[in-house]
Order: structure tokens, then C-alpha cells, then sequence
């Protein structure tokens, strides 16, 4: 993988990967650059099969501050026009790599999270929050529907009512408060944010990565199915994960009483 970013970071341990978006002076807004950077750096992550857990942060006191404000201000302003599909047409790129990610992605949330980058969190698998997190769907108070889709995950993690006050009054929602209504997976004291988030990378990237694949696709996609056709799909990605050598080396462990070994494969 690159490493040669200019907002993002990249920092490997063993088979995890922790990309760390890094405009820090303005709590990480996403600009052109960060957004390409942050496109490649994931699509990257995605071929990379020594690569078995993901992990999304921000640098400093933030995880971040959403779209670049001063980029939107200087379109409307008539500098550079912005072709708002296009623009948007790249964040769904990043949100559909992430999606598909064939391993497991964490967001480790301090500080803001807000607008577009709140959003690109919904879209990880994982989410771990310190309990300084301010967590926004900030998207009505500069006059925009929630988009990065927003739309789409906010509903279906914390159900429509919820979703609807969160992106019409859009308040901050803590850490904490972001835990009890399953917006986040867990919160922990910040200082203990960065040695969760790495255990839990270490435990899933050291577990049996092509069954998380088949996992994830199987819970999204049954998301948007009716009973029978996820049953049917859960035959077919059942019939695969049968064939892992992960699958077979679990068994082996449990019957020699050992503690399995698992390759990813
Ligand atoms: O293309 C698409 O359709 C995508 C669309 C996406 C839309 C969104 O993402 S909606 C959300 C957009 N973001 C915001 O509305 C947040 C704007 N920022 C704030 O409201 C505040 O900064 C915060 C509440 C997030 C934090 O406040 P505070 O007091 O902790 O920090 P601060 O002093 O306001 O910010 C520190 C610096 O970061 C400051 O720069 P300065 O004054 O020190 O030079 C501030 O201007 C800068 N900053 C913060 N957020 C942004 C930003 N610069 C550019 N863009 C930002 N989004």
C-alpha cells in the first residue's frame, strides 16, 4: 500500500492497517485530496490479502469535522463550481469500498464526528466511541439532506425516529448516549480508545477472514431481502464458508483440544 499520503496516515501492525485521516488544524475536514487519499488508501486495503482488519481514525482532537467547509465556500463564492454529483459520486465510491471491505473495518471515534464523516463511521462494520465523542448529523444546519449514506444506515441503526430527530435538530450525541441507542458498538474512557481499538483489530484480523466476508455479506444483504431469499442466500454463502480452511482447521483444533489457528483462508 501507499505510503505517501498527505492527509492520511498509514500505519501497519502485522495484518492490521490503521488509516488515520490527518488535517488535524481543522479537526480533519474532508478536502479533495483527503477524500482521493482516503479512496486509494481503502480500495488498496481491500486487494491487499495481508491485510485482515481495517481500522478508520482521526488525528487529534477530532475523528472529523465533515466536508471541507472553505472548499464549499470558495464554489459558491465562484472560484471552482461544484458539480455536486460528481463530488458526491466520489464519496460514494469510498462508502462502497468500505461496505464491501472483504474483512472487517473499525472507526475508532474521539471528538467530533460530524456531517459526511460521522457518515463514512456509519458505513465501517465496527464502531468504538471515547466518551468525549460528539457524534452530529450536522447536515441541516449548514442547509443539506444527510448524504454519504446517511439516509440509508442512520435508520437502520438506530430506527426511524431517531434517525429522523438526529438529522432534523442535529445535535450532538455522546459517547455514552451513542452506545444505548446503537449508533456506536462501545464506549470507552479516551484514553483507553486507542488500546481497545487495537485489541479488537488484532482479534479480528486474527480470526477467519473469508468467513467475515460471507458474514458481512450476509447480514447486509439480507437487510433487503425477505426470509426465504436470505435463507437461500445463507445456503450458498454457508456452502462456501464450509470449504474454508479455516472452516476445517476450527474443527481439527476443537476435536485435538488446541486453540485454532486461523489463515484468513
Ligand atoms: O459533497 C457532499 O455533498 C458532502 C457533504 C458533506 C456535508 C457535511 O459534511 S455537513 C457537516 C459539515 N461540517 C460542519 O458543519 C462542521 C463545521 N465545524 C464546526 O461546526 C465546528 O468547527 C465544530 C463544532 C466541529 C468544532 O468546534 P470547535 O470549537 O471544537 O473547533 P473550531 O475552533 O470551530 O475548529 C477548529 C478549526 O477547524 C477552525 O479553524 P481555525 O479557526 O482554527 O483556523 C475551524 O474553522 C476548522 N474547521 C472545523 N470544521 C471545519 C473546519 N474547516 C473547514 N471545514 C470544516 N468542516
Amino acid at each position: 500500500m501507499r505510503t505517501d499520503f498527505q492527509n492520511v496516515l498509514t500505519e501497519r501492525d502485522e495484518s492490521v492497517v490503521t488509516l488515520t485521516m490527518n488535517r488535524p488544524d481543522v479537526l480533519n475536514a474532508i478536502n479533495t485530496l483527503m477524500l482521493e487519499e482516503l479512496i486509494a488508501a481503502v480500495e488498496a486495503a481491500a486487494h491487499d490479502e495481508t491485510i485482515r482488519c481495517v481500522v478508520l481514525a482521526g488525528a487529534g482532537r477530532a475523528f472529523g469535522a465533515g466536508q471541507d467547509l472553505t472548499e464549499f465556500g470558495s464554489a459558491h463564492a465562484g472560484g471552482q463550481p461544484l458539480n455536486v454529483s460528481e463530488h458526491l459520486a466520489q464519496y460514494h465510491r469510498l462508502l462502497l469500498a468500505i461496505r464491501h471491505m472483504p474483512k472487517p473495518v473499525i472507526a475508532a471515534i474521539q471528538g467530533v464526528a460530524t456531517g459526511i464523516t460521522l457518515n463514512i463511521a456509519l458505513a465501517c462494520d465496527i464502531r468504538i466511541a471515547a466518551e468525549n465523542a460528539r457524534l452530529r448529523e450536522g447536515f441541516a444546519l449548514i442547509g443539506l439532506v444527510p448524504d454519504g449514506g446517511g439516509g440509508y444506515t442512520l435508520p437502520r441503526l438506530v430506527g426511524l425516529g431517531r434517525a429522523l430527530e438526529m438529522a432534523l435538530l442535529a445535535e450532538d450525541i455522546s459517547g455514552a448516549e451513542a452506545e444505548r441507542i446503537g449508533l456506536v458498538n462501545r464506549c470507552v474512557p479516551l484514553s483507553e480508545l486507542d488500546k481497545t481499538t487495537r485489541a479488537l483489530a488484532k482479534r479480528l484480523a486474527n480470526g477467519p477472514t473469508r468467513t467475515y466476508q460471507l458474514i458481512k455479506e450476509l447480514l447486509y444483504k439480507s437487510l433487503e431481502m425477505d426470509l426465504q431469499t436470505s435463507l437461500h442466500l445463507e445456503g450458498q454463502l454457508q456452502e462456501a464458508a464450509y470449504a474454508t480452511a479455516d472452516h476445517r482447521e476450527a474443527v481439527d483444533a476443537f476435536l485435538h483440544k488446541r486453540t485454532a489457528q486461523f489463515t484468513g483462508k
